[in-house]
């Protein structure tokens, strides 16, 4: 097609002049610090520089989507990055965090229109999240914060085009 508005594209991998906010929940830190340093070194691998990287710590996943529709609310992130583990016992309690985090983090980027990428590894095992968050399944937390500079960069282009 010779229409030169219809091409297509994707979003950059390039983090420079971008700001993030990446929130860590404190719950299963021993995870949750390996998805952080994923996340930061992608980051750091895509240009971006650390002052332009916020992070926030909260309790548990249950705390992510307010805290990330506070953040949107802010103006001030080109993209949000949540990283968690929830992990499930032996009661029904993993399907409410779970669920939770996932359905309100999802609301408040629809609402905000802030990209927000999901880092929140749901395992039935601690061994699994381990093998998530730096073991021998990668770094679910680089994967994160690499979605969120691509999709900084769509939507981005999407409101210029
Ligand atoms: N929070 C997590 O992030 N991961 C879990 O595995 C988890 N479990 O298993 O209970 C968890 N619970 C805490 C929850 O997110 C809240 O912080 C708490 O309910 C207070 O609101």
């Amino acid at each position: 097609m010779s229409d030169s508005r219809n091409i297509s594209f994707e979003g950059e991998l390039r983090a420079e002049g971008l700001r993030f906010a990446i929130v860590v929940s404190r719950f299963n830190s021993v995870v949750t610090d390996r998805l952080l340093e994923g996340a930061t070194a992608a980051i750091e691998k895509c240009g971006g520089k650390s002052g332009d990287v916020q992070v926030i710590r909260v309790p548990g996943a249950f705390e992510f989507p307010v805290t990330v529709r506070t953040l949107a609310d802010t103006e001030r992130y080109d993209a949000i990055v949540c990283l968690g583990a929830v992990v499930r016992g032996d009661t029904p309690h993993f399907d409410y965090v779970a669920g939770e985090a996932a359905r309100g983090i999802a609301q408040a980027s629809y609402d905000s229109g802030v990209p927000v990428a999901f880092g929140v590894l749901t395992t039935n095992t601690m061994e699994q999240a381990e093998n998530r968050a730096g073991g021998k399944d990668g770094n679910k937390g680089f994967d994160a914060a690499m979605t969120a500079i691509e999709m900084a960069h769509v939507l981005r282009r999407i409101r210029h085009w």
